[in-house]
């Protein structure tokens, strides 16, 4: 009788620590925001902007970031200092994310600034479910999964200095993806409103993408410039 009661609290506390595992691996965020950007809105602001050393990037979206969420809109940051960013990491990714992921901050970089600053500040706060290769390779493959540049082209949203509304690009890209986007302007210049980031919402694995619990503050007008680059 005293060896099953014994056995029983035994095999209970098993469970409770098994459980707790399971719960201290797990990562304390709700979904990730992937962020991606325009350069021209980024450089033809009264701020502007430094192209990377390797050169001007391409008429595309750029990567900004993957970004852990919480479902109120709030989010984690610089969660692993021990975890710094190492550029040997992405060393055989380093040409598509030059291609992909540009910096366009002053002065000129090659990246490594960029992207250690991304994987510091939000990296490190998934980094149980991607390590940094995995984190990066990520968000190339969302980049790719999500092609915006071809969807709003598709329909006739090009990058030329025209003002398109904020309800057709929405739409484009819901058409497109499957799920509202966010999207956040910024000003340029002369004080037009332009779409300066597209905001969409992935699970927590980062490969599927779902909808938005929440929407980012986006400052967007109801018509928006979509600047040449
Ligand atoms: O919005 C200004 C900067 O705040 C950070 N940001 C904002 C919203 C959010 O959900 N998560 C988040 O990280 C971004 O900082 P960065 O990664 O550029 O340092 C954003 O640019």
């Amino acid at each position: 009788m005293m060896m099953k009661s014994t056995l029983g609290f035994l095999l209970s506390q098993i469970f409770v620590f098994q459980q707790l595992a399971v719960f201290c691996a797990s990562q304390d965020f709700d979904f990730f925001y992937f962020v991606q950007q325009w350069p021209g809105s980024y450089c033809d602001t009264k701020q502007s902007c430094c192209y990377p050393t390797t050169g001007k990037p391409a008429a595309d979206f750029g990567i900004h970031g993957l970004w852990p969420n919480y479902n109120d809109g709030s989010y984690p940051s610089n969660c692993d200092n021990s975890n710094p960013f190492d550029p040997s990491s992405i060393s055989d990714i380093k040409r598509q994310l030059q291609q992909e992921w540009p910096t366009l901050a002053c002065p000129s970089g090659d990246g490594n600034k960029f992207w250690g600053h991304e994987w510091n500040k939000h990296g490190t706060c998934s980094e149980d479910i991607l390590d940094q290769p995995g984190y990066f390779q990520a968000a190339l493959k969302l980049k790719q999964q999500t092609d915006l540049l071809n969807v709003l082209q598709n329909v006739g949203i090009n990058p030329d200095g025209e003002f398109y509304s904020l309800t057709s690009i929405t739409k484009a890209i819901k058409d497109a993806t499957g799920f509202t986007p966010g999207l956040e302007c910024n000003v340029d210049a002369s004080g037009n409103s332009q779409l300066y980031q597209i905001y969409i919402c992935v699970d927590t694995s980062a490969t599927s993408l779902i909808e938005c619990p929440v929407l980012p503050r986006g400052k967007c007008s109801s018509r928006i410039e979509f600047p040449i680059f």
